[in-house]
């Protein structure tokens, strides 16, 4: 698999205002502009070609593009966001991906699901049921992925945001886990890469074309990746944090 395209928002002055339970303040704009920066770089420096829509000023979330669409090779799938304050964001985002996607599905109500809560893996995609995602949207997601010869099952959550908030795919079968889904008998068939308890906000890490992107300051999980043959290029996330974003929440890649 390779990704050739991604699509990033940059985040507008009302970020600040973001939904969060992280705890940790709220973020200074400036940085996370500069780091939003720094997090393109980095999708190019892996191969791709990034789209960078304006600012969403009307949606302090809209950073977070990940969670408004599911990208697969035959389609996108776009969501309906858990989250109420979310959901005006998918539209700008659809037409950004008409040029580019001619299947386009939509999950309706009552159906929710945020796509931070959807793992890829190969044509099996693994669905959190959290606070975001309702098990009618991730039925209607298992329904239009087997109409495309995919599939998909559920992982129920117990305290994580969002599924790809402690797991991540690296390809070759090696999967990051942290907190509750370290041991789960969904993942045990995968050459797994546990995260230190005081590392988790770390799991939320991407492959890029055989390169892992990383937060910065977390080395221990950050010297477990490059041991299993990765490199990696680590980026200052600390204002995505705030509002409990990671590296893949911010960009759409495909
Ligand atoms: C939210 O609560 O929806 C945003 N503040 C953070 C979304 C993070 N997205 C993700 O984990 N995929």
């Amino acid at each position: 698999m390779r990704f050739t395209k991604a699509i990033v928002r940059i985040p507008g002055p009302s970020m600040v205002d973001g939904l969060s339970s992280a705890g940790l303040g709220k973020p200074d704009y400036e940085k996370a502009l500069a780091q939003h920066a720094a997090y393109i770089d980095a999708l190019k420096l892996c191969g791709l070609e990034v789209t960078i829509l304006p600012p969403d000023n009307a949606y302090s979330d809209s950073t977070f593009v990940e969670d408004t669409t599911l990208l697969t090779p035959a389609c996108a799938v776009i969501m309906r966001p858990g989250a109420p304050s979310r959901r005006g964001e998918t539209e700008t985002i659809e037409t950004a991906l008409r040029p580019f996607y001619s299947n386009i599905e939509r999950i309706i109500s009552p159906g929710t699901a945020d796509a931070g809560d959807i793992m890829m893996v190969g044509n099996h995609f693994y669905i959190g049921l959290s606070q975001r995602t309702n098990r009618e949207g991730a039925e209607q997601i298992i329904g239009i992925l087997n109409k495309y010869d995919m599939n998909g099952s559920t992982v129920t959550l117990k305290n994580a945001l969002h599924l790809k908030s402690g797991t991540a795919y690296l390809e070759n079968e090696f999967m990051v886990l942290a907190g509750e889904f370290v041991g789960r008998p969904e993942f045990t068939k995968y050459r797994v890469i546990p995260v230190h308890d005081d590392e988790i906000y770390a799991a939320n890490c991407l492959w890029l074309n055989g390169t892992i992107l990383i937060a910065a300051g977390y080395n221990k999980i950050k010297k477990a990746v490059e041991s299993c043959g990765y490199k990696t290029i680590a980026l200052d996330m600390s204002e995505f944090r705030k509002l409990d974003g990671g590296l893949s929440c911010l960009s759409l890649r495909f």
